[in-house]
């Protein structure tokens, strides 16, 4: 009676030795690098385009508090982060609305040409080319 349950412990024992004996492979997790131009995740989108990036990507704009001119036309600057293009509407609107001028990676400029002596609302509006926009509504008022 002895030897049989010795032999069962035996074989209890190699069950389990196999188990433990087993590779289990684990694959790591890959996570986006914004910004260098590949899907390091695979899941079809790269950089800002993939939503892991997001908090690095958001579009900002700003302007520069200088609202008061005593000529008819008035430069504006103000700074950016990612925006690909800013324009800027104007009204009333006798000098045109044009796209702002982006100096350098961060700050943007534009001229405000034939302003009359009214109130001008100048809608600024950032697009950063992949769905997001940022407006900011500013005003002149020609004094002279
Ligand atoms: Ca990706």
């Amino acid at each position: 009676m002895l030897s049989i349950l010795a032999i069962c412990l035996t074989a209890i024992f190699l069950f389990t030795a196999s188990r433990c004996d087993q590779t289990v492979a684990f694959s790591q997790a890959k996570n986006e690098i914004c910004g260098d131009g590949l899907d390091n995740d695979d899941n079809g989108k790269s950089d800002c385009a993939d939503n892991f990036c997001a908090p690095q990507c958001l579009l900002e704009l700003t302007v520069a508090p200088t609202f008061t001119t005593e000529a008819d036309s008035q430069v504006i600057t103000g700074t950016h982060r990612r925006a690909k293009n800013i324009t800027v509407e104007i009204s009333p609107n006798p000098g045109g609305s044009g796209k702002a001028t982006l100096v350098d990676g961060e700050t943007w400029t534009f001229t405000a040409r034939q302003l009359g002596k009214v109130r001008n609302e100048l809608t600024i509006t950032a697009d950063d080319g992949l769905g997001q926009q940022k407006t900011v509504t500013v005003y002149i008022t020609r004094v002279d």
